[in-house]
């Protein structure tokens, strides 16, 4: 009799916890984690890690051994996990997954999840996840579907041209995504996102600009204006033949605005602005182009300014907020309780564990304010998040270009999805 069979009903006993230091895109080391039930079941996670990162962030544990990695290795968070956590794990059994992410969060014992590293903890939680799935003899997706919530595969949010962190371009503004808004299909969509991105490097090259890409996979060409390259992506979603707008290919932005942002001013292209000037700026945008949505357009020390934000275009467009949120349930609270967005990026690796991720998605639910699945600059081909998006029926996706291996996983997992589920809908969750 195997310790599962032992265990009382509905409880699972975890037999091994396994990680790997391996690589992630940006080629520096991240961890896998793999978790075998007692019965059999397992699942694997590989750790997300992200560039543009908000302060209040979980904490992701490094070596710091300048001999190896450049200090980047995470040899001590693969020790934690072989250790302490595989022992707390392996030591009874389990009713559930809150159950277990409570107690990797009460084993670590910080506010930040510093000492084990929210990056053991987020690969432990995910792998225990997709095991806890695949022993239900479940899709992830449909495992991770809340009570009452209707599943739904989201819109991709295809990130075509970088700039910031994630590019060594002088474009200030970080992220500039297609939104297949009018799709009919996820299908439709995915090939929406690769026909603009195909008309765009073409419309690139045909300018003299280089076609290398950035981190997430966009092109990468020395242009610094933002209104110069959403006139250039308006123009590629033209030439691959779909109408501009929501009712075809939308346009939306992350300036990720904290990397540009000091002694109070946003510096974009070589200009000094003011959070007012800012929200000007983004107001024009807005009715020049077809942008329907803008993620960090404010710094995270910044309230002031994104309730101001909110005030002039939240009516108007969703306002997401990522650094100034880090898909923490309480700061959450609070930004609805001030009317900061209206709208939350959700990236599992900044809260630390599953649990705390889905509960941040329920508390923007009862708030109304929308769900902003995401991916991280760093990946490995793991494709939690586009389950994640599916499951929690959020309407929207953000992973990257419709290029390079570890942004094509994710959107290749929801084709998958859509293949075998024809009855899911495709699209916004207000739709
Ligand atoms: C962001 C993310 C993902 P990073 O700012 O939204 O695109 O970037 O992972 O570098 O934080
Ligand atoms: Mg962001």
């Amino acid at each position: 009799m195997t310790p599962a069979s032992s265990a009382a009903a509905g409880t699972v006993h975890i037999s091994r916890v396994d990680a790997l230091e391996i690589l992630d895109s940006r080629g520096r080391p991240t961890l896998q984690v793999a978790v075998t039930l007692a019965r059999g079941a397992r699942g694997v996670a590989g750790v997300p890690s992200g560039a543009s990162t908000g302060s209040k962030e979980a904490t992701e544990r490094r070596d710091g051994d300048r001999s190896r990695y450049s200090g980047l290795g995470v040899l001590d968070v693969l020790c934690a996990v072989h250790g302490e956590i595989a022992d707390l794990l392996r030591s009874r059994a389990w009713r559930d997954l809150a159950e277990i992410d409570a107690a990797l969060i009460e084993l670590d014992g910080t506010p930040g999840k510093a000492r084990l590293g929210a990056n053991a903890i987020v690969g432990v939680s995910m792998a225990c996840a997709c095991a806890l799935a695949s022993a239900e003899g479940r899709e992830l997706w449909d495992w991770l579907t809340p009570p009452g919530v209707a599943p739904r595969l989201p819109v991709p949010h295809f990130n075509v041209i970088n700039g910031g962190v994630h590019a060594s371009n002088p474009l200030d503004f970080q992220e500039f995504m297609i939104a297949p808004l009018g799709a009919g299909s996820l299908p439709e969509a995915i090939r929406a996102g690769a026909e603009v991105y195909g008309a765009l490097r073409d419309l690139l090259a045909g300018r003299g600009h280089g076609t290398g890409l950035g981190d997430e996979g966009g092109f990468a060409p020395r242009l610094s204006e933002p209104e110069e390259v959403l006139y250039l992506l308006t123009a590629a979603i033209d030439q691959a033949g779909y109408i501009a707008g929501p009712g075809g290919v939308a346009i939306a932005l992350d300036p990720a605005a904290s990397e540009f942002r000091g002694d109070g001013y946003y510096t974009v292209a070589g200009q000094r602005l003011t959070s007012a000037d800012m929200i000007e700026r983004y107001a024009e945008i807005t009715q020049r182009f077809p942008v329907w949505l803008i993620e960090d357009g404010l710094a995270e020390d910044d309230w002031d300014g994104w309730e101001a934000l909110t005030e002039r275009l939240g009516r108007k467009i969703q306002l997401v907020g990522d650094d100034i949120f880090v898909t923490n349930p309480a700061i959450i609270r609070e930004a609805i309780s001030r009317g900061v967005g209206n709208a939350a990026l959700i990236k599992v690796n900044q809260i630390g564990t599953v649990t705390e991720t889905l509960e941040a998605m329920a508390i923007c639910r009862r708030g109304g304010y929308a769900q902003f699945v995401s991916h991280r600059s760093g990946e490995t081909t793991d494709t939690f998040i586009a389950d994640l998006a599916t499951g929690a029926g959020c309407g929207e996706l953000k992973t990257g270009a419709p290029a390079r291996g570890e942004r094509v996983a994710k959107y290749n997992r929801l084709l998958e999805i859509a293949a075998a589920e024809e009855h899911l809908p495709y699209g916004l969750a207000r739709d």
